[in-house]
């Protein structure tokens, strides 16, 4: 592949943007080799400015469920944004956007939007602390949550590829408070609520963990997690920010049959746009200014152009056999996948919930961050390469998921797992 405007433009952004990106998941530090610099996407293709073309599997890391450039929400945007870009008073678009995902997601009575997951999860938590007047916090180590202070802690996705589990510049005072315990580890998770009797404000987890690669819940533990929150008086968050409006128009919560107390979502909610949410029972989300004391705010927050996109997106998304759709596409690449790995003699283990999933080289099953630490990500590097020089853009690093689309085609498909056994034949 010719990539030469790419590599210069990426000694250039180097010079003005560290690591000549706006974000280390976009790095390719984990798998090596210069990012690609993308100009246009359209469907389940990417293009770059070198002018390859590449079935995509990143879809921005979630949000383009329906394909990239999908037309209804080109056309809501552009609607949108010719009647101005940003009012800084509140619109007829964002009681739309909030009725579609109070009447979507079951454990959202009231909403607040945000313009990132990351501030969906640092607001949520805010939230659990205002509301219960506790300090403590747990997460599972290998969950991503965003780069709020207080959740860089054993995080996952770029986080951990990039060995910066616990990040520099977070005070030691803010993470003392941050527990942590594994992944589908229910135990560590009763015995810290045992030593931190009445002190925990929330627990927050990915339902479907998304960054350390795919990991399902094992039986019982969200249900555990809900009883022991529950118990003891702490809130039970679910960071719904990949799993939201992907695996269910509900998110994991309205499949897995676990209602949190408080949801975060992002990605697929503001169509691509900068759009997060946080949202609860009005009785918890009454604690959130200006009704109540604990205070959030922001300039962009709710912003028309981006709800247009979101709007689309979710009425999209609410159309008869789309989830079907999603999941059969989805079974479908699992399926070749594991059948070419499988010819090729490579061991290796898909984790697939719906239209997400994720490659990992083991011959050991991947339940939480140790098992997918312990992977060949030597071998997934090389495989990066290889299926790209093939025509094929899964995700530059292990710990992330790749996303299918409304538009992969039954073809693309096919042409993927062509690509993977040539990927395989060449290391
Ligand atoms: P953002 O602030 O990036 O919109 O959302 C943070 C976030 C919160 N919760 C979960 C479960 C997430 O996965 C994310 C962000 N995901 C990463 C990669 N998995 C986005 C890619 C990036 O960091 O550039």
């Amino acid at each position: 592949m010719d990539t030469t405007r790419s590599q210069e433009l990426f000694d250039r952004a180097r010079e003005l943007i560290p690591g000549g990106v706006n974000s280390p998941a976009r790095s390719w530090t984990s798998v090596g080799g210069t990012p690609l610099f993308f100009n246009r996407a359209e469907g389940s293709r990417v293009w770059d400015e070198d002018g390859n073309e590449l079935i995509d599997y990143v879809c921005s890391w979630g949000p383009m469920i329906l394909g990239h450039a999908h037309p209804a929400v080109l056309k809501a945007v552009q609607s949108a944004a010719i009647n101005g870009t940003s009012f800084g008073a509140p619109t007829a678009a964002e009681v739309r956007m909030a009725e579609l995902v109070v009447s979507a997601v079951p454990s959202i009575e009231m909403v607040r939007f945000v313009s990132s997951g990351t501030e969906a999860t640092m607001s949520a938590l805010r939230l659990a602390r205002a509301y219960t007047g506790r300090n403590k916090i747990i997460k599972l180590i290998g969950g991503y949550h965003g780069h709020d202070d207080a959740l860089l802690v054993s995080a996952g996705s770029a986080a951990a590829g990039h060995g910066i589990a616990d990040s520099a510049g977070v005070h030691p005072d803010y993470a003392r408070d941050t527990l942590v315990a594994p992944y589908n580890d229910l135990a560590t998770v009763e015995k810290l609520f045992a030593d931190n009797p009445g002190q925990i404000a929330g627990l927050i987890v990915e339902p479907i963990a998304g960054n350390m690669g795919v990991v399902r819940p094992v039986e019982g533990f969200l249900e555990g997690l809900r009883s022991t929150t529950e118990k003891d008086g702490a809130l039970l968050l679910f960071d719904e920010v990949i799993s939201g409006f992907r695996v269910a128009l509900g998110g994991a919560q309205s499949i897995l049959g676990v209602t949190p107390d408080i949801t975060c979502l992002g990605k697929i909610v503001g169509g691509g746009l900068p759009v997060g949410a946080y949202g609860a029972s009005t009785e918890i989300m009454n604690t959130v200014a200006p009704l109540g004391p604990m205070y959030q705010a922001g300039t962009l927050s709710g912003n028309p152009v981006a709800m247009a996109a979101g709007i689309t997106m979710l009425e999209e998304l609410a159309k008869p056999g789309v989830y079907e759709e999603l999941d059969r596409k989805g079974a479908a690449l699992a399926k070749g996948l594991s059948e070419a790995f499988a010819e090729a003699e490579v061991p290796a283990v898909v984790n697939r919930v719906g239209s997400l999933l994720t490659v990992f080289f083991t011959g050991d099953p991947v339940t939480d961050m140790d098992s997918a630490s312990a992977t060949d990500r030597d071998r997934f590097a090389k495989f990066f390469h290889a299926i790209l020089e093939e025509g094929v853009y899964p995700p530059p690093s292990q710990f992330e998921a790749w996303f299918v689309s409304m538009a992969h085609t039954d073809q693309d498909i096919a042409d993927t797992i062509a690509a993977a056994k040539r990927a395989l034949a060449r290391i």
